[in-house]
């Protein structure tokens, strides 16, 4: 029944988009790689047939996805009156856009699974590895174009969020997509060279700072480390410009570990991010701190002290999952 309500909802948003002149759409704050290869592939398709399609982010673009096809058009700021049309990517929440309540049709795509139907139109699959796979999937029924741009952008979405096809969401379909991207033109291996070698020079200096505060709770099944805000202005790099995804596959790399969390030193307290390999769903660890995410990949923010906010933090988990303060 909800496949068949969500080829509907499709359908709707299809009709929508090209009844529509002007179409705007949006990622959510912190804008990662799948909402950005996501709103690019949109963004891309409707201008193929004619429409006057923009992005515009309140936060801006992490340095590595700037190299995809069309990101140097991502502007920068609050939508300006005058769309038609306005698309939420993955944005959860209308305030996770950092935009106002528009004066235009509205639309929201989304896979989490703690999305609010806050737009006109909501299409919201929880069981999809990323909105990339859901972009492809719109565009493809519809008989929507599907350039070589579009395909590496589409390809980077589903790319970035699978952790380049390793995590549990990594499903047939993904693969199914992916494959299907590759044949459209997506190049497999400049895109995971883009997403995953294009770590600046400083940034091998910040990772050996970064690994040196790295601390464990008592089985070692979490594994936590911070990003200071000295390490960063030592080496005068700005959070936003570190691509932290790659910290996280070496914490969560160790064998025993189940969650990896990294600290980001903010004005106030820190940014945490939560990452697991299936058997805890940090999704919930961040609700219970009032942040947000999926069963693999999450955030929040506390603000507390750093050895505070570590003791805390180490303690809901084995509150909430048990397990992990057992040995073996
Ligand atoms: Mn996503």
């Amino acid at each position: 029944m909800n496949s068949l309500k969500n080829s509907e909802i499709k359908k709707k948003i299809v009709e929508k988009l090209k009844s529509c002149n002007s179409v705007a759409i949006t990622c959510h704050l912190r804008p990662d790689g799948d909402c950005i290869g996501s709103a690019l592939g949109l963004m891309l398709s409707l201008r193929e047939i004619g429409k006057r399609a923009e992005i515009y982010n309140m936060d801006p673009t992490p340095c590595f996805l700037k190299k995809l096809p069309g990101a140097e058009e991502i502007k920068n700021g609050k939508i300006p009156e005058g769309f038609e049309c306005i698309v939420f990517m993955e944005t959860s929440a209308l305030e996770r856009s950092g935009q106002e309540n528009p004066d235009a049709i509205t639309i929201h795509i989304d896979h989490h699974r703690t999305s609010e139907e806050f737009a006109h139109i909501n299409w919201i699959e929880a069981d999809r590895s990323s909105v990339g796979e859901m972009i492809f999937e719109l565009l493809l029924e519809n008989g929507m174009p599907i350039t070589r741009e579009i395909a590496t952008c589409l390809y980077a979405a589903i790319f970035s969020d699978t952790g380049g096809f390793r995590f549990s969401n990594t499903t047939p379909r993904a693969l199914k997509y992916a494959s299907l991207l590759a044949g459209a033109g997506a190049d497999p291996s400049r895109i995971s060279r883009i997403l995953l070698e294009s770590h600046k020079k400083e940034e091998i200096f910040l990772l050996r700072k970064i690994l040196e505060t790295v601390r464990f709770n008592e089985t070692g099944k979490i594994i936590a480390a911070f990003i200071k805000r000295k390490f960063l202005e030592e080496l005068s790099l700005s959070l936003q410009n570190v691509e932290s995804e790659s910290i996280m596959n070496i914490l969560r790399s160790v064998e025993e570990v189940e969650v990896a969390l990294l600290f980001k030193e903010l004005d106030n307290g820190y940014r945490v991010s939560l990452r697991s390999k299936d058997n805890v769903d940090v999704g919930r660890i961040a609700e219970s701190f009032d942040g947000g995410g999926h069963p693999q990949a999450a955030g929040f923010n506390i603000n507390l002290p750093q050895e505070e906010a570590l003791n805390t933090v180490f303690k809901r988990i084995e509150e909430m999952f048990p397990w992990v303060k057992k040995l073996g």
